[in-house]
């Protein structure tokens, strides 16, 4: 089957009839489809599209805006087993979560059309008389979005939606893995009402990602990916004098201290660490352990995550779907043989999972490390994968210096019942969420995510925040005094 990208309203195929192919990680042999493999001038053709609809969405009121998300979000809701089904197939993880990544959207859509009655502005006294202030929110432009597969819907929605709501309209790089599902979300807004050229989308790779940062008429770059290329294009949108955010790596932690509830602490491990098969930014990827119940919990939870079913995402039975790709799977598998180097002892898994009819995806089993350092590289490098490096340290102190000795700071947690360190903890964490008595994902459409240090650059996509990305400032002075008065000068 053939795919297109979505120009102006209308499915068109890349200028030069170039195409990819979109596989299915749970079975290798099951087509997907052809996907138009972009260049600049489709990017160009996108984003000039773009620039034209901007005069006619920034001047629909912002509530009227509203209410179309609001329609997008009914919309996503009536397709939501449908498109959770095209999702597993395309990027592997089971229906249960792909239903909750849709759920993210329909959130965020709802509470956009909330935030479309709000965009709140300020006012303030003057410091002449008969002079007011005030400052509204204004549209930026052509907003360029890139993310990645592992949540096709929800982490669009979140650049996508706000962005939206503000007035500006938007050229959507959906990754090469997950295609078919930024499709359906084209589809959706058409339906909801969205006129044609706010919202394109156009395929392809790198040179696609990089002719939307490059192109003059993009004013807002919206990422979500590897550390390494958000860097690169921080630089870029620096030079070019482009508003930018990132969401980028995370080497999230969960700590267990001796006083916690270990059957909620390994309830939490195994959610976060190997639901999406540890392909989250927010997976658990790093475990430190009190020593006083370092053995124990070991020992149960050794016993829960081998029980835990490795397979297709669209089999119920299910808990851990395929990897996305070969690349990534050996990628995985490198960290395996490195974290074995290094000294650490891998007490499941270690190795692709070939059972049944599995070797015709890209399958890898549960993997835990114990007895890990915080100078190993599987302790220290984001994986991506269904891997936990597990630690013990001796002191609540000490755990807090563990898991901040990391270059990412997105999202963190911590099993205990005494109040006065659950609280210091999220204080003292240096991420940009923290969660006490849960695990490192679970994040919340009208909530602020991001995180410091190396996964962000200080913006915070989800809730309110958002709208900060996505829009100006306008300052307005209104005088009616009839008379020239200086600011400074003739009041002071
Ligand atoms: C991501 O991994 O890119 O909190 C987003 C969570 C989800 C969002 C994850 N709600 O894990």
């Amino acid at each position: 089957m053939n795919f297109f990208n979505y120009i102006n309203g209308e499915w068109v195929p890349s200028i030069n009839g170039e195409t990819f192919q979109n596989l299915n990680p749970a079975n290798n042999t099951d087509v997907i489809g052809n996907f138009p493999q972009s260049t600049a001038e489709d990017i160009d053709k996108a984003v000039k599209a773009a620039s034209k609809a901007m005069k006619q969405w920034k001047n629909i009121p912002a509530p009227k805006r509203g209410d179309i998300i609001r329609k997008a979000g009914d919309i996503f809701a009536r397709r939501q087993q449908e498109l959770a089904e095209i999702m597993t197939r395309e990027m592997g993880k089971t229906i249960t979560e792909t239903r909750g990544d849709i759920q993210e959207a329909i959130d965020t859509c709802y509470y956009g059309a909330t935030e479309a009655r709000r965009l709140f502005g300020y006012t303030a006294p003057s410091e002449l008389t008969n002079k007011m202030n005030l400052s509204i929110r204004t549209p930026i432009g052509v907003c360029g979005i890139i993310t990645a597969w592992n949540f096709p819907i929800a982490v669009p929605s979140w650049k996508i939606i706000p962005a939206l709501i503000c007035g500006n309209t938007v050229v959507l790089k959906p990754s090469e893995e997950s295609p078919h599902s930024a499709n359906i979300f084209a589809e959706i807004l058409e339906e909801a009402g969205l006129p044609k050229g706010v919202f394109n989308v156009v395929h392809g790779a790198s040179v696609a990602g990089s002719a939307l940062v490059e192109h003059p008429e993009v004013k807002v770059v919206g990422f979500t990916g590897s550390t390494a290329t958000g860097k690169k294009i921080a630089g870029r949108c620096g030079e070019l004098n482009k508003k930018c955010s990132l969401e980028m790596g995370g080497k999230n932690v969960q700590i267990v201290l001796e006083d916690a509830n270990m059957e909620l602490a390994i309830d939490g491990v195994l959610w976060g660490a190997f639901g999406t098969t540890g392909q989250r930014c927010t997976a658990t990827s790093r475990l430190i352990l009190q020593d006083t119940i370092y053995d124990d919990f070991i020992n149960k939870l050794l016993t829960r995550a081998t029980k835990l079913i490795v397979g297709p995402g669209n089999d119920n039975n299910t808990n851990v779907g395929p990897v996305i790709n070969e690349k990534q799977l050996n990628k995985i598998h490198e960290y395996v043989r490195i974290g074995r180097e290094e000294g650490a002892l891998c007490v499941l898994g270690g190795d692709r999972e070939f059972k049944d009819e599995l070797g015709l995806g890209t399958f890898y089993k549960p993997t835990i490390f114990i007895d890990v350092t915080p100078s190993m590289r599987i302790f220290k490098e984001e994986i991506f994968g269904p891997v936990l490096s597990v630690i013990k340290v001796s002191t609540f102190e000490e755990a807090i210096e563990v898991a901040n000795d990391c270059e990412y700071g997105l999202s963190s947690s911590i099993y205990t019942k005494d109040v006065n360190k659950a609280i210091a903890a999220v204080h003292q964490l240096e991420t940009g969420i923290s969660y006490i008595n849960a695990p490192t994902i679970g994040a919340e459409a009208h909530m602020p995510f991001g995180g410091v240090k190396g996964t962000g650059n200080g913006h915070r996509e989800g809730g309110w925040t958002a709208y900060e990305i996505f829009s100006e400032w306008k300052t307005i002075y209104i005088d009616y005094s009839d008379t020239l008065q200086r600011a400074q000068i003739d009041n002071y």
